[in-house]
């Protein structure tokens, strides 16, 4: 049996590793170690929580205070780190990828802007610029201009060989053009809201 992994691409999911066996009857069979999981889906112009998309390389955490949801994705400390979601565009046109993300010194000492590669359907990379705070507690947002065509995508974030990455996303959306970002689902206030409707 032979187990093939592609070096350098981080922790090992469905997508860097495979597995080739020879049965005794001399029939070969090729396999994945893992189901193939569904892309999740974000919506345009909903907010997505971070760490409820694909994620490769990179840990769900909540060490640190002002998320939403039930944590952020952190790390992007390797190159071929990536956060994945499919989405559906009804209408083409100029969009931003907004991102609600926290950067401060990283584990190299740095404290700068950091990038990201944002990879639509395999296409060509667009950065996306992540200038710092001043702690990790703190939450900023920045965009970066997408031309999508109608029809579904798949969109990926990923660290490539040029990118700086480490940086913890707490959560992202695709909005039209300048439009502000989304706020997230309310868990708890329903009932608050109802209360302040009937009066
Ligand atoms: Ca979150």
């Amino acid at each position: 049996m032979t187990v093939k992994y592609r070096e350098g691409s981080g922790d090992f999911t469905q997508d860097n590793l495979q597995v080739d066996l020879t049965t005794s009857t001399g029939q070969a069979v090729t396999g994945s170690p893992w189901v193939t999981a569904e892309t999740p889906v974000c919506t345009i112009g909903t907010l997505c929580e971070g760490e409820a998309l694909q994620l490769q390389g990179l840990a769900s955490a909540k060490d640190h205070a002002g998320y939403t949801g039930s944590g952020f994705a952190a790390g992007f400390e390797n190159v071929g780190n990536s956060m994945t979601f499919a989405t559906t565009v009804q209408q083409a046109g100029s969009y931003d990828l907004a991102m609600r993300y926290a950067n401060n010194r990283g584990g190299d000492g740095q404290l700068e802007t950091r990038t990201l590669s944002i990879v639509v359907d395999g296409g060509t990379p667009v950065t996306l610029r992540l200038p710092a705070g001043e702690s990790w507690d703190e939450w900023k947002q920045t965009t970066a201009a997408l031309d999508l065509t109608a029809g579904k995508h798949t969109i990926r974030i990923e660290r490539s060989a040029s990118d700086s990455g480490r940086v913890n996303v707490d959560s992202l959306a695709v909005v039209p053009s300048g439009a502000a970002y989304p706020t997230p689902t309310p868990r708890h206030r329903r009932s608050g809201l109802r209360l302040r409707c009937g009066l």
